[in-house]
């Protein structure tokens, strides 16, 4: 067995056990003890204490709301006064885009297609890692927005088996010094 398989099978017990646990508890709490419900309990008391909680939940959800309404992507790649347009369309098999040369340190709005069918665009940085990915679907633009901090080349691949010639789906842009 391997270790994430071990560890799987280790905490999906633990939560067996710690639910069973809860089930017994909860059973116990209302059946066995011979008394009618109301018994010695001041349900005034529970009542009001209900209502605080009740409070104090929404409290706790409307601040977590506010607190992660910021980080909330939409928006992000709107349209935005001082962005740099990139129009990138994905055909069988290559790439346009239009300007292939760009400034770093701009936002760069890309607006992607493509025909016929779907592309992965994918930008690789110098150091063969990926910046970002999106797709290129044909009839639909999508669009997204990088800033390039770094000047230089970058390379644009296919991530999306299209065909035949996906493997050369392959394309450069420069993103020159401001
Ligand atoms: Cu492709």
């Amino acid at each position: 067995m391997n270790p994430t398989a071990f560890a799987i099978t280790v905490i999906y017990s633990v939560a067996c056990v710690v639910a069973l646990i809860a089930i017994l508890l909860i059973w116990r709490s209302t059946h066995g003890r011979g008394e009618r419900p109301g018994d010695g309990v001041d349900t005034e008391k529970l009542a009001h204490g209900e209502k605080a909680w009740f409070a104090i939940v929404v409290a706790a959800l409307g601040a977590l709301l506010l607190a992660t309404l910021p980080f909330i992507p939409y928006g992000d790649t709107a349209a935005a006064e001082g962005q740099q347009q990139v129009s990138v369309e994905g055909f069988q098999f290559g790439w346009t885009i239009e300007p292939s040369t760009i400034t770093a340190a701009t936002a760069t709005r890309f607006t992607v297609t493509a025909t016929k069918v779907t592309h992965g665009f994918a930008v690789y940085n110098d150091d063969n890692v990926m910046l970002f990915q999106i797709q290129a679907i044909p009839g639909h633009t999508s669009h997204i927005v990088h800033t390039f901090d770094e000047p230089g080349r970058y390379q644009v691949v296919c991530l999306e088996f299209c065909g035949v010639g996906h493997h050369r789906m392959l394309s450069t842009f420069t993103v020159e010094p401001v």
